[in-house]
């Protein structure tokens, strides 16, 4: 599996905020270190990738990126690579480490919606902060698919999303009509189960 060509592989972006803990999530989800952490914001420069096969799903390449929020002249060019890696994606994790969804979230999740490319609302560090009710609600109105992980122990807290029949296999050519029905038993985070 691991000669599997690149194209071939499902590419799943981690994008959001700096110091949300995408890094973490790469790690947690390879199940090594492949990308550097720190509470440093602006740890991660260019974009790591690191090719695995992950059950259920198959074979992907999970791509830990920039934050969005990065700034200056060396941060706007990080940026800028990050919204590289947005447009090649099949499946992307926007990721809060507040339990808010800012501006840029809505931002990213406006862009996903609007190049069909679907995407899981992720709340890491939910050992420390979770999204409000009234804020999954919303996330369950427009039938987003929504989890609370913390990447740091390991803890994926609870699903929240649409049940519904019906699942399809991932691949890349169904990766943009993926039924949200997916993402509570099969998705990629699924990794993130309870240590
Ligand atoms: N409490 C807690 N801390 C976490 C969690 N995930 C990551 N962190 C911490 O948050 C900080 C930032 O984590 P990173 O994974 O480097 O965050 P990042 O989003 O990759 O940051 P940049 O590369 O700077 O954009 C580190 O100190 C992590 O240990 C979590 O689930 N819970
Ligand atoms: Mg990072």
């Amino acid at each position: 599996m691991q000669n599997t060509p690149k194209g071939m592989r499902l590419q799943i972006g981690v994008f959001g905020a700096r110091n949300a803990g995408k890094s973490s999530l790469l790690n947690r989800l390879a199940g090594q270190q492949i990308s550097i952490v720190s509470d440093v914001a602006g740890t991660t420069t260019d974009p790591i990738e690191k090719a695995m096969e992950l059950q259920p799903v198959g074979p992907v390449l999970l791509i830990d990126t920039a934050g969005l929020d990065d700034e200056g002249t060396l941060g706007e060019m990080r940026v800028e690579k990050s919204r590289k890696v947005l447009e090649r994606t099949d499946l992307a994790l926007i990721v809060s480490g507040t339990g808010s969804w800012n501006s840029l979230e809505k931002n990213l999740a406006e862009q996903f919606s609007a190049l069909k490319i679907p995407f899981i609302a992720v709340f890491n560090k939910s050992d420390c902060c979770l999204p409000e009710e009234s804020l999954l609600q919303q996330f369950d109105a427009q039938k987003i698919p929504v989890v609370s992980v913390s990447a740091l122990t390991a803890t994926k807290v609870s699903w929240i999303g649409r049940k519904t029949t019906g699942q399809k296999k991932i691949d890349k050519q169904g990766a943009t009509r993926l039924p949200v029905s997916f993402y509570p038993s099969n998705s990629p985070v699924e990794g993130l189960s309870a240590a």
